[in-house]
């Protein structure tokens, strides 16, 4: 039999249906309405904001809106994070005349576009692929001017964009530089990142999340289980996420390793390596010379002695490329050094892994399939009603769909002033894993369980169909506030 074009499991999923909230099921039959509780951002960025500074927030309830048909301009901006294409879909399903910007923001700078005709062999699949996806910052005079005339050019109701912390400060930057000049481009961010770090007391989470970190479950479940079974190795383990290590938390809730480190923890290179060394030295004792250590790609951003250490270059966000830093080679060297010094020389074996670019376009998860196609059609709701400079943010994600609260704030509420290649620039700001709350409470206190005993987990792969507990969980760290 020939080989099919797309395998099975793509052509089941593009039939999925996503679950949503009711009240996305028919856009003319919803609007806004302004609700309190608005955080104020620093006073100093009413200066830079003016405009959008005082926008209030705002909560999808019954009732009217008008039924015309518009114009959006969508972007994927950043890394790549399953479930990007569910947001177009939800674009295109209000029925809005859709065209997406390639390659990122620069597709907006430089005006190079593509009509969206058709949706249906995206629908539920992982990866950014129908646009492409880029890092571009947009802050010159030149880029600004260059990203409002292709929004005039086309004629935009609204650009849609899909990205992390940093391109919805572009969002933000753009939203208010367009009514500066009389635009009527509504600019819209979708809360993007398999960091899980652009998060605040209204956005949950961001998208991608849960299928990034299931997918690496997934892979240290695997590893685990060889480790258990060949008892031989150290598998020193290093994950995605940019500065915040909600990833390792969250995979080190799923799977159980030995030891996982989490960078918010600061503690210094010196007491890292240590405690490895402990570990190892205690397990030996026990008769075990094999383990599994979990740390985040972004310990190098808490622990400054790493930097001095290794090679660093950055984006054009004045983000560390910390996916190109070894930072588990250069901790596996410092551990091998302190065991030597312990007189155990040669007595361990250690295999190193990085798990990043594998789960960022993967099948996206129930959750994220779910998450995104709302988040789609609750753009095109905030872009219907004329709502600009805002973020979606959808709440209650730990219900079922059909108790998602739907609404969307201010990102100017997200931001702060940081220092970036050494000038102080308005940002959104990253949010990094909370030490007072469950997910880390809860890790803190079971992790002396999993050193020496091994209660490793098995979460083994995605699961789409079948009973709901396996197919429609979202992140534990949502599940457990
Ligand atoms: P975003 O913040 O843009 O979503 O990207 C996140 C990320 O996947 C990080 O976890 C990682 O450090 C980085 O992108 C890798 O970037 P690149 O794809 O440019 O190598």
């Amino acid at each position: 039999m020939p080989l099919q074009k797309i395998s099975p499991l793509q052509k089941a999923r593009q039939q999925y249906q996503p679950r949503i909230p009711a009240l996305l099921r028919d856009l003319r039959n919803v609007h806004f309405k302004e609700i309190t509780g608005a955080r104020k951002p620093p006073e100093a960025l009413r200066k830079l904001f003016p405009k959008t500074f005082d926008l209030p927030s705002y909560q999808l309830v019954a009732g009217k809106s008008g039924g015309e048909k518009l114009k959006v301009g969508a972007l994927f901006s950043g890394g790549q994070a399953a479930g990007g294409h569910n947001v177009i879909a939800g674009l295109f399903d209000a029925g809005l005349d859709v065209i997406g910007f390639l390659n990122g923001p620069s597709g907006l700078v430089e005006n190079r576009w593509m009509a969206v005709k058709e949706i249906d062999s995206f629908r539920n699949q992982g990866g950014f692929d129908l646009l492409g996806s880029g890092r571009t910052k947009i802050e010159t005079q030149t880029q600004l001017d260059s990203a409002l005339k292709t929004a005039l050019a086309h004629n935009l109701d609204g650009l849609i964009i899909i990205g992390g912390d940093d391109s919805n400060t572009n969002a933000a930057i753009l939203a208010e530089y367009f009514l500066a000049h009389g635009c009527n481009t509504r600019v819209v961010g979708v809360p993007k990142t398999i960091d899980g770090d652009l998060r605040s007391a209204d956005i949950e989470m961001s998208f991608g999340f849960d299928s990034a970190c299931k997918t690496y479950s997934e892979i240290i479940g695997n590893i685990a289980r060889d480790a258990l079974s060949a008892k031989k190795y150290y598998h020193i383990i290093k994950l995605m996420g940019r500065s915040a290590s909600h990833i390792v938390l969250e995979c080190a809730l799923a799977t159980c390793p030995n030891l996982a480190l989490i960078g918010e923890e600061r503690r210094s290179l010196e007491v890292i390596v240590a405690e490895i060394a402990d570990l190892i030295c205690h397990r030996h004792d026990a008769g075990k010379d094999y383990g599994v250590v979990l740390i985040p790609e972004g310990l190098i951003e808490f622990v400054p002695e790493l930097s001095k250490n290794l090679k660093v270059e950055k984006d054009p966000h004045g983000n560390v490329l910390l996916s190109q830093i070894q930072t588990e080679k250069l901790v596996i060297d410092l551990v091998v050094k302190e065991l030597h010094s312990r007189k155990f020389q040669g007595k361990f074996n250690f295999q190193e892994h990085f798990l990043g670019y594998e789960g960022r376009a993967c099948l996206p998860t129930n959750f994220d399939a779910n998450y995104c196609y709302a988040l789609g059609l609750l753009s095109a709701a905030a872009v219907r009603q004329k709502l600009t400079g805002v973020i979606c943010a959808i709440q209650n994600l730990h219900l079922p769909a059909d108790q998602w609260q739907l609404k969307a704030v201010p990102i100017v509420q997200l931001m702060h002033f940081e220092m970036r290649t050494g000038v102080e620039k308005p940002v959104i700001q990253k949010t990094i894993v909370d030490l007072k709350r469950n997910p880390y409470v809860y890790f803190s206190r079971s992790r002396k369980l999993w050193e020496i005993e091994d209660h490793y987990r098995y979460p083994g792969p995605i699961q789409f169909y079948g009973d709901p507990e396996l197919t429609d969980c979202g992140p534990q760290s949502i599940m457990m506030g």
